[in-house]
Protein backbone atom coordinates (compact mmCIF):
# COMPACT_ATOMS: atom_id res chain seq x y z
CA UNK A 1 0.00 0.00 0.00
CA UNK A 2 1.18 3.51 -1.09
CA UNK A 3 0.79 6.10 2.00
CA UNK A 4 0.98 9.88 0.06
CA UNK A 5 -0.76 11.45 2.60
CA UNK A 6 -1.72 10.44 6.29
CA UNK A 7 -3.96 11.89 8.82
CA UNK A 8 -3.31 12.08 12.58
CA UNK A 9 -6.24 11.89 14.73
CA UNK A 10 -5.35 13.28 18.39
CA UNK A 11 -2.22 16.26 18.41
CA UNK A 12 -1.45 15.32 22.11
CA UNK A 13 1.57 13.54 23.37
CA UNK A 14 1.97 10.84 21.05
CA UNK A 15 -0.44 11.95 17.92
CA UNK A 16 2.26 15.21 17.54
CA UNK A 17 5.34 13.25 17.72
CA UNK A 18 4.06 10.62 15.63
CA UNK A 19 2.79 13.30 12.55
CA UNK A 20 6.01 14.85 12.83
CA UNK A 21 7.90 12.17 12.31
CA UNK A 22 5.73 10.60 9.33
CA UNK A 23 5.98 14.49 7.87
CA UNK A 24 9.85 14.16 8.47
CA UNK A 25 10.15 11.38 6.09
CA UNK A 26 8.30 13.27 3.09
CA UNK A 27 4.89 11.68 3.60
CA UNK A 28 2.32 14.76 4.00
CA UNK A 29 0.72 14.79 7.24
CA UNK A 30 -2.42 16.32 7.94
CA UNK A 31 -2.99 16.49 11.83
CA UNK A 32 -6.80 16.81 12.90
CA UNK A 33 -7.34 18.30 16.58
CA UNK A 34 -10.45 19.63 18.14
CA UNK A 35 -8.13 22.05 20.15
CA UNK A 36 -7.76 25.36 18.37
CA UNK A 37 -5.25 26.61 20.27
CA UNK A 38 -3.02 23.36 19.59
CA UNK A 39 -3.77 23.94 15.81
CA UNK A 40 -3.02 27.04 15.49
CA UNK A 41 0.28 26.90 17.96
CA UNK A 42 1.15 23.69 15.41
CA UNK A 43 0.33 25.99 12.20
CA UNK A 44 2.89 28.63 13.41
CA UNK A 45 5.28 25.83 13.91
CA UNK A 46 5.22 25.41 18.04
CA UNK A 47 4.31 22.88 20.44
CA UNK A 48 1.82 22.90 22.85
CA UNK A 49 3.07 20.33 24.79
CA UNK A 50 7.01 19.30 26.19
CA UNK A 51 9.30 16.98 24.79
CA UNK A 52 12.66 17.20 24.24
CA UNK A 53 13.45 18.12 20.65
CA UNK A 54 9.85 18.01 19.34
CA UNK A 55 9.65 21.59 18.75
CA UNK A 56 12.63 21.42 16.32
CA UNK A 57 10.92 18.49 14.24
CA UNK A 58 7.65 20.00 14.29
CA UNK A 59 9.15 23.28 13.18
CA UNK A 60 11.10 21.72 10.25
CA UNK A 61 8.23 19.64 9.20
CA UNK A 62 5.72 22.81 9.36
CA UNK A 63 8.41 24.78 6.89
CA UNK A 64 8.42 22.08 4.52
CA UNK A 65 5.07 22.31 4.35
CA UNK A 66 4.66 19.03 5.14
CA UNK A 67 2.69 18.93 8.29
CA UNK A 68 -0.62 20.74 8.10
CA UNK A 69 -2.96 21.09 11.56
CA UNK A 70 -7.04 21.04 11.42
CA UNK A 71 -9.68 21.41 12.79
CA UNK A 72 -11.81 20.39 9.89
CA UNK A 73 -11.27 16.64 8.46
CA UNK A 74 -9.73 15.71 5.47
CA UNK A 75 -9.30 12.81 3.07
CA UNK A 76 -6.15 10.46 3.63
CA UNK A 77 -4.88 7.16 2.37
CA UNK A 78 -4.50 6.01 6.16
CA UNK A 79 -5.99 7.61 9.73
CA UNK A 80 -4.03 7.31 12.92
CA UNK A 81 -6.13 7.78 15.36
CA UNK A 82 -4.06 8.93 19.02
CA UNK A 83 -6.78 10.50 21.22
CA UNK A 84 -6.94 10.06 25.07
CA UNK A 85 -8.79 6.95 26.33
CA UNK A 86 -9.12 8.02 30.27
CA UNK A 87 -11.15 5.50 33.00
CA UNK A 88 -14.66 6.48 34.36
CA UNK A 89 -15.15 6.99 37.95
CA UNK A 90 -16.03 2.92 37.97
CA UNK A 91 -12.58 2.30 36.48
CA UNK A 92 -14.25 1.25 33.16
CA UNK A 93 -12.49 2.73 29.75
CA UNK A 94 -13.96 5.75 28.63
CA UNK A 95 -14.04 5.58 24.85
CA UNK A 96 -16.30 8.14 23.94
CA UNK A 97 -13.31 9.82 22.35
CA UNK A 98 -12.28 7.42 20.09
CA UNK A 99 -15.92 6.86 19.26
CA UNK A 100 -15.64 10.78 18.48
CA UNK A 101 -13.26 10.47 16.32
CA UNK A 102 -14.83 7.74 14.14
CA UNK A 103 -17.53 10.53 13.68
CA UNK A 104 -14.95 12.66 12.59
CA UNK A 105 -13.28 10.78 9.91
CA UNK A 106 -16.48 9.07 8.67
CA UNK A 107 -17.54 11.55 6.25
CA UNK A 108 -14.03 11.56 4.61
CA UNK A 109 -12.78 7.99 4.72
CA UNK A 110 -13.07 6.33 1.36
CA UNK A 111 -12.66 2.61 -0.25
CA UNK A 112 -8.96 1.83 0.46
CA UNK A 113 -8.37 3.16 3.48
CA UNK A 114 -6.46 2.44 6.49
CA UNK A 115 -7.72 3.33 9.69
CA UNK A 116 -4.86 2.33 12.57
CA UNK A 117 -6.01 2.98 16.47
CA UNK A 118 -2.85 3.87 18.69
CA UNK A 119 -4.91 5.05 21.56
CA UNK A 120 -3.95 2.71 24.31
CA UNK A 121 -7.46 0.61 24.69
CA UNK A 122 -9.46 -2.14 26.18
CA UNK A 123 -9.82 -5.63 24.73
CA UNK A 124 -12.36 -4.94 22.00
CA UNK A 125 -12.22 -1.08 21.52
CA UNK A 126 -10.55 -1.63 17.82
CA UNK A 127 -13.38 -3.54 16.94
CA UNK A 128 -15.78 -1.06 18.39
CA UNK A 129 -14.44 1.92 16.12
CA UNK A 130 -14.93 -0.70 13.30
CA UNK A 131 -18.37 -0.81 14.09
CA UNK A 132 -19.21 2.41 14.68
CA UNK A 133 -17.46 3.79 11.14
CA UNK A 134 -19.86 0.95 9.72
CA UNK A 135 -22.79 2.64 11.37
CA UNK A 136 -21.51 6.02 9.78
CA UNK A 137 -21.16 4.95 6.36
CA UNK A 138 -23.21 2.19 5.86
CA UNK A 139 -22.34 1.77 2.33
CA UNK A 140 -18.57 0.94 2.54
CA UNK A 141 -17.20 -2.61 3.80
CA UNK A 142 -15.22 -3.25 6.85
CA UNK A 143 -13.56 -5.88 8.28
CA UNK A 144 -16.19 -7.45 10.23
CA UNK A 145 -18.39 -7.88 7.99
CA UNK A 146 -16.01 -8.97 5.28
CA UNK A 147 -12.57 -9.49 6.23
CA UNK A 148 -9.76 -9.31 3.89
CA UNK A 149 -12.02 -8.64 1.36
CA UNK A 150 -13.40 -4.82 3.07
CA UNK A 151 -13.47 -1.34 1.77
CA UNK A 152 -11.87 -0.20 5.00
CA UNK A 153 -8.88 -1.81 6.90
CA UNK A 154 -8.71 -1.64 10.20
CA UNK A 155 -5.96 -2.05 12.59
CA UNK A 156 -4.60 -1.52 16.06
CA UNK A 157 -0.89 -0.48 16.80
CA UNK A 158 -0.80 0.38 20.35
CA UNK A 159 2.06 3.31 21.21
CA UNK A 160 4.78 2.22 23.88
CA UNK A 161 7.34 5.47 24.12
CA UNK A 162 8.54 6.59 27.38
CA UNK A 163 7.80 9.83 27.80
CA UNK A 164 10.65 11.94 27.28
CA UNK A 165 12.61 10.06 24.93
CA UNK A 166 9.68 10.01 22.52
CA UNK A 167 11.48 10.79 19.26
CA UNK A 168 13.92 7.97 19.83
CA UNK A 169 11.60 5.05 20.74
CA UNK A 170 9.02 5.95 17.93
CA UNK A 171 11.52 5.02 15.76
CA UNK A 172 13.55 2.86 17.27
CA UNK A 173 11.04 0.45 19.44
CA UNK A 174 9.48 -2.86 17.87
CA UNK A 175 5.80 -2.10 17.23
CA UNK A 176 2.83 -5.27 17.97
CA UNK A 177 0.32 -4.41 14.96
CA UNK A 178 -2.74 -6.04 15.06
CA UNK A 179 -4.95 -5.99 12.33
CA UNK A 180 -8.70 -7.28 11.88
CA UNK A 181 -7.75 -9.34 9.27
CA UNK A 182 -4.26 -10.42 7.60
CA UNK A 183 -4.59 -8.03 5.09
CA UNK A 184 -5.20 -5.38 7.53
CA UNK A 185 -2.11 -5.91 9.53
CA UNK A 186 0.27 -5.85 6.45
CA UNK A 187 -1.59 -2.34 5.13
CA UNK A 188 -0.71 -1.29 8.82
CA UNK A 189 2.79 -2.76 9.04
CA UNK A 190 3.54 -0.99 5.17
CA UNK A 191 2.20 2.62 7.08
CA UNK A 192 4.92 2.09 10.05
CA UNK A 193 7.99 0.79 7.90
CA UNK A 194 7.69 4.22 6.28
CA UNK A 195 9.35 5.47 9.89
CA UNK A 196 9.92 2.44 12.17
CA UNK A 197 13.27 1.18 12.27
CA UNK A 198 12.35 -1.45 14.77
CA UNK A 199 10.17 -4.75 14.30
CA UNK A 200 7.10 -5.07 13.34
CA UNK A 201 5.45 -7.94 14.62
CA UNK A 202 2.42 -9.13 13.54
CA UNK A 203 -0.86 -10.58 15.51
CA UNK A 204 -4.79 -9.55 16.15
CA UNK A 205 -6.14 -6.40 16.73
CA UNK A 206 -7.52 -8.03 20.38
CA UNK A 207 -3.73 -10.01 20.91
CA UNK A 208 -2.78 -5.96 20.32
CA UNK A 209 -4.93 -3.94 22.73
CA UNK A 210 -3.73 -6.55 25.42
CA UNK A 211 -0.21 -6.81 25.09
CA UNK A 212 -0.29 -3.00 25.77
CA UNK A 213 -2.34 -3.11 28.57
CA UNK A 214 0.17 -6.23 29.73
CA UNK A 215 3.67 -4.21 29.17
CA UNK A 216 1.96 -2.10 31.45
CA UNK A 217 0.67 -3.61 34.08
CA UNK A 218 3.72 -5.86 33.89
CA UNK A 219 5.64 -2.84 35.17
CA UNK A 220 2.96 -2.12 37.49
CA UNK A 221 2.95 -4.94 39.76
CA UNK A 222 6.61 -5.40 39.77
CA UNK A 223 6.82 -1.57 41.06
CA UNK A 224 4.06 -2.53 43.29
CA UNK A 225 6.11 -5.21 44.78
CA UNK A 226 9.16 -2.82 45.26
CA UNK A 227 6.44 -0.51 47.25
CA UNK A 228 5.39 -3.40 49.08
CA UNK A 229 8.95 -4.38 49.77
CA UNK A 230 9.73 -1.23 51.26
CA UNK A 231 6.42 -0.92 53.87
CA UNK A 232 8.01 -4.38 54.93
CA UNK A 233 11.09 -3.31 55.48
CA UNK A 234 10.77 -0.19 57.31
CA UNK A 235 8.67 -2.20 59.78
CA UNK A 236 11.55 -4.57 59.92
CA UNK A 237 14.58 -1.99 60.22
CA UNK A 238 15.85 -3.16 56.69
CA UNK A 239 17.46 -0.32 54.13
CA UNK A 240 15.39 -1.81 51.53
CA UNK A 241 17.04 0.09 49.03
CA UNK A 242 20.15 -2.10 50.29
CA UNK A 243 17.92 -4.99 50.65
CA UNK A 244 17.03 -4.78 46.70
CA UNK A 245 20.73 -4.13 45.90
CA UNK A 246 21.83 -7.33 47.42
CA UNK A 247 18.77 -9.31 45.74
CA UNK A 248 19.75 -8.29 42.56
CA UNK A 249 22.93 -9.54 42.44
CA UNK A 250 20.92 -12.70 42.04
CA UNK A 251 21.38 -13.48 37.41
CA UNK A 252 17.20 -13.89 38.13
CA UNK A 253 16.15 -11.22 40.32
CA UNK A 254 15.73 -7.72 39.36
CA UNK A 255 13.33 -5.69 41.39
CA UNK A 256 12.61 -2.03 40.60
CA UNK A 257 12.49 1.01 42.71
CA UNK A 258 10.00 1.98 45.01
CA UNK A 259 8.93 5.12 45.27
CA UNK A 260 6.31 7.85 46.25
CA UNK A 261 3.88 5.88 43.98
CA UNK A 262 2.85 5.34 40.58
CA UNK A 263 1.87 8.47 38.14
CA UNK A 264 1.93 9.30 34.65
CA UNK A 265 -1.15 8.79 32.29
CA UNK A 266 -0.24 4.87 31.33
CA UNK A 267 0.76 2.73 33.98
CA UNK A 268 -1.94 3.92 36.59
CA UNK A 269 -4.43 3.73 34.12
CA UNK A 270 -4.04 0.72 31.87
CA UNK A 271 -4.13 -2.14 34.58
CA UNK A 272 -7.48 -1.29 34.85
CA UNK A 273 -8.66 -1.83 31.63
CA UNK A 274 -7.58 -5.44 32.31
CA UNK A 275 -9.53 -5.61 35.94
CA UNK A 276 -12.40 -4.05 34.80
CA UNK A 277 -12.86 -6.65 31.44
CA UNK A 278 -12.35 -9.59 34.02
CA UNK A 279 -13.06 -8.51 37.32
CA UNK A 280 -12.39 -11.64 39.01
CA UNK A 281 -9.76 -13.15 37.84
CA UNK A 282 -7.53 -10.06 37.66
CA UNK A 283 -6.81 -10.10 40.90
CA UNK A 284 -2.82 -9.45 41.21
CA UNK A 285 -3.32 -6.55 38.86
CA UNK A 286 -5.78 -5.52 40.76
CA UNK A 287 -3.51 -5.37 44.11
CA UNK A 288 -0.58 -3.78 42.56
CA UNK A 289 -2.93 -1.13 41.73
CA UNK A 290 -4.24 -1.02 45.30
CA UNK A 291 -0.44 -1.13 47.10
CA UNK A 292 0.60 1.72 44.48
CA UNK A 293 -2.26 4.27 45.07
CA UNK A 294 -1.93 3.51 48.78
CA UNK A 295 1.94 4.37 48.62
CA UNK A 296 1.46 8.21 48.77
CA UNK A 297 -0.31 8.19 51.76
CA UNK A 298 2.28 5.88 53.31
CA UNK A 299 5.00 8.60 52.36
CA UNK A 300 2.79 11.36 53.50
CA UNK A 301 2.46 9.87 56.77
CA UNK A 302 6.18 9.47 57.02
CA UNK A 303 7.00 12.97 56.25
CA UNK A 304 4.06 14.46 59.12
CA UNK A 305 5.43 12.45 61.70
CA UNK A 306 9.71 13.59 60.75
CA UNK A 307 8.35 17.01 60.14
CA UNK A 308 6.21 17.19 63.75
CA UNK A 309 9.20 16.53 65.79
CA UNK A 310 10.04 20.70 65.40
CA UNK A 311 8.21 23.09 66.50
CA UNK A 312 8.33 25.16 63.52
CA UNK A 313 8.35 22.60 60.79
CA UNK A 314 9.73 23.66 57.12
CA UNK A 315 9.56 20.66 54.93
CA UNK A 316 11.13 21.37 51.31
CA UNK A 317 9.96 18.80 48.79
CA UNK A 318 12.50 18.01 46.49
CA UNK A 319 10.78 17.18 43.36
CA UNK A 320 6.86 17.25 41.87
CA UNK A 321 7.10 15.96 38.74
CA UNK A 322 5.72 12.26 38.13
CA UNK A 323 8.82 11.01 37.55
CA UNK A 324 12.58 12.29 36.97
CA UNK A 325 14.05 14.56 34.56
CA UNK A 326 11.03 15.59 33.13
CA UNK A 327 8.50 18.71 33.85
CA UNK A 328 5.25 16.69 33.62
CA UNK A 329 3.33 17.04 36.35
CA UNK A 330 -0.07 15.34 35.84
CA UNK A 331 -0.78 12.66 38.11
CA UNK A 332 2.19 12.91 39.99
CA UNK A 333 1.66 11.27 43.67
CA UNK A 334 4.66 13.96 44.58
CA UNK A 335 2.23 16.71 43.56
CA UNK A 336 -0.21 15.28 45.36
CA UNK A 337 1.65 14.67 48.38
CA UNK A 338 2.92 18.31 48.79
CA UNK A 339 -0.45 19.57 48.36
CA UNK A 340 -1.93 17.14 51.27
CA UNK A 341 1.27 18.18 53.26
CA UNK A 342 0.52 21.76 53.33
CA UNK A 343 -3.29 21.35 54.40
CA UNK A 344 -1.37 20.64 57.55
CA UNK A 345 0.18 23.17 60.32
CA UNK A 346 3.62 22.73 58.22
CA UNK A 347 5.37 25.51 55.85
CA UNK A 348 5.72 24.28 52.66
CA UNK A 349 8.69 24.59 50.24
CA UNK A 350 8.87 23.15 47.12
CA UNK A 351 12.29 22.70 44.70
CA UNK A 352 11.54 21.45 40.89
CA UNK A 353 14.31 22.57 38.74
CA UNK A 354 12.23 21.53 35.44
CA UNK A 355 9.52 24.16 36.37
CA UNK A 356 9.50 28.27 36.61
CA UNK A 357 6.22 28.40 38.55
CA UNK A 358 4.03 26.59 40.78
CA UNK A 359 0.67 25.20 39.53
CA UNK A 360 -2.00 27.61 41.03
CA UNK A 361 -3.64 24.48 43.38
CA UNK A 362 -0.38 24.57 44.90
CA UNK A 363 0.47 28.70 44.89
CA UNK A 364 -3.21 29.04 46.53
CA UNK A 365 -2.21 26.91 49.54
CA UNK A 366 0.97 29.01 50.78
CA UNK A 367 3.51 26.50 49.11
CA UNK A 368 6.50 28.32 47.68
CA UNK A 369 8.90 27.14 44.70
CA UNK A 370 12.75 27.95 46.22
CA UNK A 371 15.84 27.42 44.69
CA UNK A 372 18.03 24.05 46.18
CA UNK A 373 19.84 26.57 48.35
CA UNK A 374 17.02 28.24 49.57
CA UNK A 375 16.01 25.14 50.52
CA UNK A 376 18.54 24.04 52.61
CA UNK A 377 18.77 26.90 54.42
CA UNK A 378 15.05 27.74 55.16
CA UNK A 379 13.33 23.59 55.46
CA UNK A 380 14.72 21.57 58.78
CA UNK A 381 12.93 18.58 57.00
CA UNK A 382 13.29 17.25 53.29
CA UNK A 383 11.19 14.89 51.80
CA UNK A 384 12.80 13.46 48.62
CA UNK A 385 10.06 12.68 46.36
CA UNK A 386 11.65 12.85 43.20
CA UNK A 387 15.23 11.60 41.72
CA UNK A 388 16.22 14.18 39.58
CA UNK A 389 19.95 14.49 38.45
CA UNK A 390 20.25 17.73 40.56
CA UNK A 391 19.53 16.44 43.83
CA UNK A 392 21.59 13.05 42.92
CA UNK A 393 24.26 15.29 42.50
CA UNK A 394 23.95 17.21 46.18
CA UNK A 395 26.87 15.90 48.29
CA UNK A 396 25.75 13.88 51.80
CA UNK A 397 27.63 16.51 53.80
CA UNK A 398 25.25 19.46 52.49
CA UNK A 399 21.92 17.12 53.98
CA UNK A 400 23.38 15.49 56.59
CA UNK A 401 22.17 18.05 59.58
CA UNK A 402 18.70 17.50 57.85
CA UNK A 403 15.95 15.42 59.28
CA UNK A 404 15.23 13.51 55.45
CA UNK A 405 11.95 11.13 54.28
CA UNK A 406 13.72 9.82 51.12
CA UNK A 407 11.12 7.82 49.36
CA UNK A 408 13.76 7.52 46.13
CA UNK A 409 16.52 6.56 47.83
CA UNK A 410 18.95 8.82 46.72
CA UNK A 411 21.05 9.76 49.92
N1 LIG B 1 8.34 4.23 38.97
C1 LIG B 1 8.72 3.77 40.24
N2 LIG B 1 9.69 2.82 40.31
C2 LIG B 1 10.32 2.33 39.21
C3 LIG B 1 9.92 2.79 37.93
C4 LIG B 1 8.93 3.74 37.85
O1 LIG B 1 8.17 4.19 41.26
O2 LIG B 1 11.21 1.48 39.38
C5 LIG B 1 7.27 5.26 38.85
C6 LIG B 1 7.75 6.56 38.21
O3 LIG B 1 8.33 7.40 39.14
C7 LIG B 1 6.45 7.10 37.66
C8 LIG B 1 5.69 5.84 37.25
O4 LIG B 1 6.29 4.77 37.95
O5 LIG B 1 5.71 7.78 38.65
C9 LIG B 1 5.70 5.55 35.77
O6 LIG B 1 6.94 5.84 35.19
P1 LIG B 1 7.62 4.94 34.05
O7 LIG B 1 8.92 5.55 33.70
O8 LIG B 1 7.66 3.53 34.49
O9 LIG B 1 6.59 4.96 32.84
P2 LIG B 1 5.78 6.08 32.02
O10 LIG B 1 4.41 6.19 32.60
O11 LIG B 1 6.55 7.33 31.85
O12 LIG B 1 5.68 5.34 30.56
C10 LIG B 1 5.15 4.02 30.48
C11 LIG B 1 6.10 3.15 29.66
N3 LIG B 1 5.73 1.74 29.81
C12 LIG B 1 6.61 0.81 30.22
O13 LIG B 1 7.74 1.07 30.52
C13 LIG B 1 6.11 -0.59 30.29
C14 LIG B 1 6.06 3.59 28.21
O14 LIG B 1 6.84 2.73 27.40
C15 LIG B 1 4.62 3.58 27.69
O15 LIG B 1 4.53 4.02 26.34
C16 LIG B 1 3.83 4.55 28.54
O16 LIG B 1 3.86 4.07 29.89
C17 LIG B 1 2.42 4.61 27.99
O17 LIG B 1 2.10 5.59 27.28
O18 LIG B 1 1.66 3.65 28.16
Amino acid sequence: MQFNRVSVVGLGYIGLPTAAVIASRGIEVIGLDVNQHAVDTINSGGVHIVEPDLDIVVRSAVQAGKLKATTTPEPADAFMVAVPTPFKDNYEADLSYIQAAAKAIAPVIEKGNLVVLESTSPVGATEALAKWLAEYRPELSFPQQKGDEADIKIAHCPERVLPGHVLRELVENDRVIGGMSAVCAQAAVALYKTFVSGECLLTNARTAEMAKLTENSFRDVNIAFANELSIICDKLEIDVWELIKLANRHPRVNILNPGPGVGGHCIAVDPWFIVSSAPDEAKLIRAAREVNDSKPHYVLKQIVEAAEQFKRPVVACLGIAFKADIDDLRESPALNITKALSQHDIEVLVVEPNIDELPKELSDLGVQLTSIEEALQRANTLAVLVDHKEFKQLEPEVVARKVIVDSRGIF
